[in-house]
């Protein structure tokens, strides 16, 4: 039977769409699903993290965050973060991965960007903020948190797609999610952002070739994690190293925040389609991405205290 809600995954969605998706699940399944606007984009859309726990006091036991649409283009990411929230609620064969773990995860960071996508500009990555000092508009998100920001590979030029902004968390899309995030360290013990694409896991830090001195057990969580993918493989190292130096990255700022465990994943595809991978990869894509999940729960349940 067809489910009752405008979603699915062969397809990519408009923003309305993702939102209204996630307002079915909160009427839905009340007792699991929370959903929590923690704030307006730049162009006033709102800003949705969606918690699920099945804890008769949740927001008490460890959690993982995911985060996916930072950048505009990577639209295969909202649609694996929309996937995963539809398996943990939907599915009782993944009840497990409730068992012990809170998620908090929000499917897009950037939805004025992404809208942006959808109606002007695919190729678009930043978001739509306007700049005092020139014409061109938007700061890259992955520029623009609080840690190392400014440094390497990040441009002072508001024309370039790694625009840093005019200065940490000057974005309210980054922001609000970094002052939530903040708000629940404690409890976060795993943070996780989706972009795309290229097919790594990618460890801090990405700001240069440094690495954290827990890197090996990061390392070791990410080939756990990177081995339960058949369909496509993923290559697994330092951010900088396997990539380029850029600093004011997300993931960097939630590993200096004392979340342990910070991933970038990139997922799909290797570049033949890069940011416009056809819709008839989502499926494949989702469901190779999904078990590796379970592996992050397992240690998330007892790693850090
Ligand atoms: O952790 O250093 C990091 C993130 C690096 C990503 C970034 O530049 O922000 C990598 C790119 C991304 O997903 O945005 C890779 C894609 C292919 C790009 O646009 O270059
Ligand atoms: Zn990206």
């Amino acid at each position: 039977s067809k489910a009752a809600y405008n979603m699915d995954w062969i397809s990519y969605h408009r923003l309305n769409n993702i939102y209204a998706f996630l307002t079915y699940l909160n009427t839905t399944y009340p007792k699991l699903v929370q959903l929590i606007n923690i704030g307006s984009s730049y162009e006033k859309r709102p800003l949705y993290v969606i918690r699920i726990s099945n804890s008769s006091s949740p927001g008490t036991r460890p959690a993982i965050w995911i985060d996916g649409g930072i950048h505009a283009r990577e639209w295969i990411s909202p649609a694996v973060a929309t996937y995963i929230i539809q398996q943990l609620v939907e599915v009782p064969a993944n009840a497990k991965l409730l068992s012990n773990v809170d998620w908090y995860i929000m499917p897009v960071v950037n939805p004025d960007g992404y809208e942006f996508t959808h109606t002007t500009n695919r190729m678009w990555r930043k978001t739509r903020s306007v700049s005092s000092t020139s014409s061109c508009r938007g700061v890259d998100p992955n520029r623009n948190f609080g840690f190392k920001w400014g440094g390497l590979g990040a441009s002072t030029n508001p024309c370039q797609d790694t625009y840093r902004g005019t200065k940490a968390f000057s974005e309210p899309e980054t922001l609000a999610t970094s002052n939530f995030i903040k708000g629940k360290s404690s409890q976060i013990k795993l943070y996780l952002t989706l972009h795309s694409y290229g097919q790594y896991a990618l460890i801090p830090y990405g700001y240069d070739v440094v690495y954290p001195p827990d890197y090996n057990d990061l390392l070791a969580l990410a080939n756990n994690a990177a081995s339960k993918f058949v369909k496509y493989t993923y290559t697994v190292g330092n951010s900088a190293d396997l990539l380029y130096a850029a600093s004011g990255g997300s993931d960097d700022w939630a590993k200096s925040i004392g979340i342990k465990y910070s991933y970038t994943f990139e997922l799909p595809d290797r570049g033949t389609n890069a940011f416009t991978l056809p819709a008839s990869e989502i499926l494949p894509v989702c469901q190779d991405f999904f078990p590796a999940l379970d592996v992050f729960a397992t240690k998330v349940a007892t790693c850090c205290g």
